[in-house]
């Protein structure tokens, strides 16, 4: 195969609701969205970076410069399969988000050539997929407890809510005295340090699923120190954005269980690696996420389907997201999405609305860049 161009545009999708977490609020998403176009046909990729550096250290603007002029170029007009694009972006350091969308459109138009789905190359082992939905930090306890009984009554098998110092047991203790047993789960986003770890161990009586990325990403020692006071199994998201670094923290004890992001780890491939990692280590894996549109949420419901992937993800329905997705809608049904089944990503994007909501758009390629808007 042979990638001729890609094709990029950053769209502009307003939330149903404002997402607040530990480092932010979002509104909108500003996609960056990405069209391989290879002599065997086109694939589309999504870009999950945020607006600012706030998660990671990738952001929109930054992923699509670095795109244009570092990691596109050194994959074009060359006999290429998706299994190389990694090692041809090697040389490139970092820069995991930007390089997984790439190679997400060209193993979408490598495997819609072939006729195979996202889900069959994975080695998919259901047809659908258990969902959980992830809850931003809400004004008040009633705010909350009327959203997560919203989500409860669509049907959703596990809360993770978002916390940070000041919202953290009381809004825990609220749900457990609320709803009960339900799966339920925390996710602190880097918040808190190991001065925390006797604060933390307070959530321990409420028997929660686990506890996510509660220190900064880089203090993957600390979290295995934490483990020594908090019960509550730790798992780490933004820590792990290689194979090495799963590695790595699954040796030092820092977590027993891994929230896996494609886009965080530098790709599908990647993040296939992690999986048969952990599972061969027996520690479980669900799939995070990054309030994809519809083109992210294709690929991750397909690998959430791999045997490993043992707990609900943040797989939510499109309109736990957006008021209009960009292909066909995710529906939640008994708490479950559908895998795609058909070739590629299995989805058809509805390029007419993405024109409409397009503010950039522009072309690598052999004559170079072209920036149409
Ligand atoms: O930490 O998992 C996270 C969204 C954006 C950035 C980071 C995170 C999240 C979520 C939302 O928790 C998951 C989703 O529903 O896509
Ligand atoms: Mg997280």
């Amino acid at each position: 195969m042979k990638l001729q161009a890609v094709e990029l545009r950053r769209i502009r999708l307003p939330l149903v609701a404002p997402f607040e977490t530990s480092f932010g609020v979002q509104t909108e998403r500003d996609v960056l969205l990405l069209k391989a176009v290879t002599d065997a046909g086109d694939g589309w990729g999504e870009c999950v970076v945020g607006e600012e550096p706030t998660y990671s250290p990738e952001y929109v603007n930054g992923a699509q410069h670095v795109l244009i002029h570092h990691l596109i170029p050194r994959l074009l007009d060359r006999a290429l399969t998706t299994g190389e694009v990694s090692k041809l972006l090697r040389p490139v350091h970092g820069h995991q988000m930007a390089k997984a969308a790439v190679e997400m459109a060209v193993l979408d138009a490598e495997l819609r050539d072939q006729g195979q789905s996202f889900a069959r190359f994975f080695g998919a082992v259901r047809d659908e997929v258990d969902c959980g939905v992830s809850v931003g930090i809400q004004p008040s306890i009633a705010a909350l407890l009327s959203t997560v009984g919203g989500y409860l009554d669509q049907g959703y098998r596990r809360i993770k809510l978002k916390i940070k110092p000041g919202w953290d047991v009381e809004p825990v203790r609220a749900v457990r005295e609320r709803f009960g047993d339900i799966p339920l789960q925390v996710d602190a986003n880097t918040a808190y340090t190991l001065a925390d770890a006797t604060h933390l161990a307070k959530l321990d009586p409420f028997a929660l699923l686990l506890i996510e990325q509660p220190m900064p990403e880089e203090q993957v020692l600390a979290h295995a120190e934490l483990a020594k006071t908090v019960r509550t199994p730790i798992c780490l998201d933004e820590s792990i954005h290689s194979l090495q670094a799963a590695s790595d923290a699954i040796e030092l004890g820092a977590c027993r269980i891994i929230n896996l992001k494609p886009g965080r780890v530098g790709g599908y491939l990647e993040a296939r690696r992690i999986h048969d990692l952990c599972a061969a280590r027996g520690l479980p894996v669900w799939m995070g996420g990054m309030l994809e549109t519809g083109i992210g949420r294709a690929g991750n419901v397909a690998m959430a389907a791999m045997p490993n992937f043992t707990l609900p993800g943040d797989t939510s329905a499109s309109n736990r997201y957006f008021h209009r997705d960009i292909t066909e809608p995710f529906v939640l049904r008994d708490g479950r999405l559908k895998v795609p089944a058909g070739p590629g990503l299995g989805v058809n994007v509805d390029e007419e609305f993405v024109d409409s909501i397009t503010h950039w758009q522009g072309t690598v390629g052999r004559a170079g860049i072209r920036t149409v808007s």
